[in-house]
């Protein structure tokens, strides 16, 4: 089997592509040309690299990704690619448009204008943030209300509706997986849970004060990727595709990730303090620890998210208990520590 990687260079890319790997797969993915050579970093720490082909190119550049599916024919193509965080899309909304909309048009146009719709099989990477602030005490599931908050949440609910619409339309086999927050050790950094554990692996050895948050008030229903990948896999091995709500079921403000996470370190943190004079103080010592940046606070927050997987349990074994928060938090910590040593 032939797989096609787009945003192999990221966290869940370096996952699916160790994963694939091990079933053997031919493993092709794109990646960004720069003047540094190829940011293969996180991919390498999980595979090794002379196992994949890379291709050079940008997911907005319908004529290369056109070339590409035509060179590859994939059976399965897996679209991760995207500007990926939430917060910079605000200042950077058409990038987010570029990247996630039209970058899954480039996607699902030319596997159509290839005649790729009975052989080529397509997972689109979508998101709870298609949801916004449609939560209301029930955890979301696959029929609940898309109103995002977001120019990224946006860009993503036009891909998600254009995936539907070539299922529909031309009978292209193609998922997309609703993935809730999911993490690990290959998170990018300015994403909250991985900012949270380097910190504390910087405090804990002595090379950094002090953690400035934004909003700890928010709660994410966190998983870890190493087990939305495969459901990613799942899904294309199903008889046709579908819409999946990939999630654990429970959430966590980011005030209660930040004491497990720092609790891992040996620090036992207290609160004093009110909105954003609020402060996170290390018990024992008595020193500051994590205080609050209103910079990290952006123009519209989604709140709360906490997703309900069912049909994905049902229809492709997911087991949402497979990785406990707690095991999650200490895996990144440690790994940060282990970093600094
Ligand atoms: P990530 O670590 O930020 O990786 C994003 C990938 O997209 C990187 O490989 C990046 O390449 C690539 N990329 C960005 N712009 C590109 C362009 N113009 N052309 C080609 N490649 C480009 O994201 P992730 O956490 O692995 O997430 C994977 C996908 O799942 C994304 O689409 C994300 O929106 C979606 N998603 C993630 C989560 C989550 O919690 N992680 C939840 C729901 C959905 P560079 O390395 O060159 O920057
Ligand atoms: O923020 C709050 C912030 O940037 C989580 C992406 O993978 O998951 C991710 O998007 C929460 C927000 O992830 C800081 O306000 C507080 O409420 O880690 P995040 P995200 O926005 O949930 C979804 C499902 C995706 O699809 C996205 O691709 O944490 N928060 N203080 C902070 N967030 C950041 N980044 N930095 C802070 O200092």
């Amino acid at each position: 089997m032939r797989a096609f990687i787009t945003g192999i260079t990221g966290q869940d890319g370096a996952y699916l592509a160790q994963y694939l790997l091990s079933l053997n797969y031919e493993v092709h993915g794109l990646v960004r040309y720069t003047s540094q050579g190829l940011n293969t970093k996180k991919l390498a720490t999980l595979v090794n690299l002379d196992e994949v082909t890379f291709h050079i190119g940008d997911i907005t550049d319908s004529l290369r990704i056109q070339k590409l599916l035509n060179d590859i024919q994939p059976d399965e193509i897996y679209n991760l690619a995207a500007l990926s965080h939430v917060h910079i899309s605000f200042d950077n909304p058409k990038l987010a448009l570029d990247t996630i909309a039209l970058g899954t048009l480039n996607i699902v146009e030319s596997a159509r204008n290839l005649g790729l719709v009975n052989r080529t099989k397509i997972f689109q990477a979508s998101t709870s943030e298609l949801f916004g602030n449609s939560y209301d005490a029930a955890a979301l599931d696959e029929t609940s209300p898309m109103n995002p908050v977001s120019p990224y949440g946006t860009a993503k609910l036009y891909a998600y509706h254009l995936a539907k619409n070539y299922r529909q339309a031309y009978g292209f086999h193609i998922s997309n997986g609703i993935c809730f927050n999911h993490e690990s050790p290959l998170r990018g950094e300015t994403f909250v849970t991985r900012k949270i554990t380097k910190a504390v692996a910087a405090i804990k050895k002595g090379q950094q004060d002090c953690l400035f948050l934004g909003n700890l008030e928010a709660r994410r229903d966190w998983g870890h990727a190493k087990d939305f990948v495969r459901m990613m896999h799942k899904m294309l091995q199903q008889k046709q595709g579908d819409d999946y709500v990939i999630a654990t079921g429970k959430s966590y403000s980011i005030r209660e990730f930040a004491v497990k996470a720092f609790a891992v370190a040996g620090f036992d943190i207290i609160w004093q303090g009110d909105a954003e004079d609020e402060v996170g103080i290390d018990q024992s010592t008595g020193k500051i620890l994590i205080k609050i940046d209103p910079s990290y606070k952006r123009p519209n927050e989604l709140h709360a998210l906490v997703g309900n997987p069912q049909k994905a349990i049902d229809q492709l074994g997911w087991n949402p208990h497979s990785i406990t928060i707690d095991n999650l938090i200490r895996e990144m910590v440690e790994y940060d520590l282990n970093l600094l040593t």
